[in-house]
């Protein structure tokens, strides 16, 4: 298989890590090799099991829509024939991270940008950047989900508004980014599940995001989130816990930038952070937070 064609390791939201050309690519799906298919047939077995009551029904049920299965790697061909029906959604290939305003247009267009290569056996339990795995496995399958399509689509026009407004706008709307689609938790009537794609595609986390007692589970508050620092480093400190995606919707149709000016002149809140204002569902306990190192 081929590498991909990394440009160059920019400072982005989610540290110092490679990003790649812009360019849309072929899914090269015949070079794919045996080794490509059997990681993503286990990483996908493992986290299937886990998520089984531990992910949203949203989500766990559209991932079988989707036909997605341990076999083999899905062709894009074929994801986006049902994702198109259902949400007007496509992916296309791309060789990694993208630039911030690649990344909102193509969001702003329900095109979903899937990274084409997947990690290799030694990263089989941390690769620092989205591979296929992740976009594949953890952001695809709620673009089934019509309101969370709608907020993706929604998101990206955000994205390229924020773009226009600088960097602090800029990292505020990453923060929002960061705190549902990558890390979000959903409360259902069986009790808080996971929806984001960061926690759905990582072993580890799919379990801490639930069960440790070390992070804060806060119900969701646009302005309070963006307020909140994250870390890319270690699992977070901090899950914010919507209602539904369309209390989501709801809570985000608005003008940002009125927000962004009176964070402007306040400052962000460590991850941790806990205000009495906050709906707590768990307050955390803290054990093992590293203490520096928030974005
Ligand atoms: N590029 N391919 C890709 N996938 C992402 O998830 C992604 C990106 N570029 C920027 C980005 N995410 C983050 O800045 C989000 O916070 C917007
Ligand atoms: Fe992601």
């Amino acid at each position: 298989m081929s590498t991909p064609r990394r440009l160059e390791n920019l400072q982005t939201d989610r540290g110092r890590i490679p990003v790649y050309a812009t360019g849309v690519i072929e899914q090269p799906w015949d070079g794919y090799t045996a080794t490509d298919h059997d990681v993503w047939a286990r990483l996908y077995a493992r986290q299937r099991e886990l998520l089984v009551g531990r992910a949203s029904d949203a989500f766990l049920r559209a991932q079988e829509a989707m036909g997605l299965t341990p076999d083999r790697i899905p062709r894009f061909d074929d994801l986006n024939r049902v994702l198109g029906e259902a949400t007007g959604w496509q992916l296309v290939g791309v060789e990694g991270l993208l630039p911030e305003l690649d990344f909102f247009t193509h969001l702003a267009n329900r095109r979903f940008p899937v990274t084409w290569w997947i990690r290799r056996p030694d990263q089989f339990e941390y690769i620092e950047e989205p591979d296929l795995f992740h976009d594949l496995f953890g952001h695809v399958p709620l673009l089934m989900n019509p309101v969370f399509a709608d907020y993706m689509e929604a998101y990206g026009r955000g994205g390229i508004k924020a773009h226009g407004l600088g960097a602090a706008a800029m990292q505020h709307l990453a923060r929002l980014y960061w705190y549902t689609v990558e890390f979000g938790l959903i409360r259902e009537p069986g009790g808080l599940r996971i929806y984001g794609s960061g926690i759905v595609s990582s072993s580890g986390e799919s379990v801490h995001s639930l069960e440790s007692a070390a992070p804060n589970r806060i119900g969701f508050d646009l302005e309070r989130v963006m307020r909140t620092r994250y870390r890319i480093d270690t699992y977070q400190q901090t899950y914010f816990v919507i209602d539904s995606f369309e209390q989501l919707m709801e809570d985000t149709q608005r003008d940002f930038a009125p927000i962004y000016a009176r964070l402007a002149e306040g400052d962000s809140l460590p991850a941790r952070a806990l205000l009495d204002g906050d709906r707590v569902y768990s307050r955390g306990s803290g054990e093992g937070w590293a203490t520096e190192g928030d974005i």
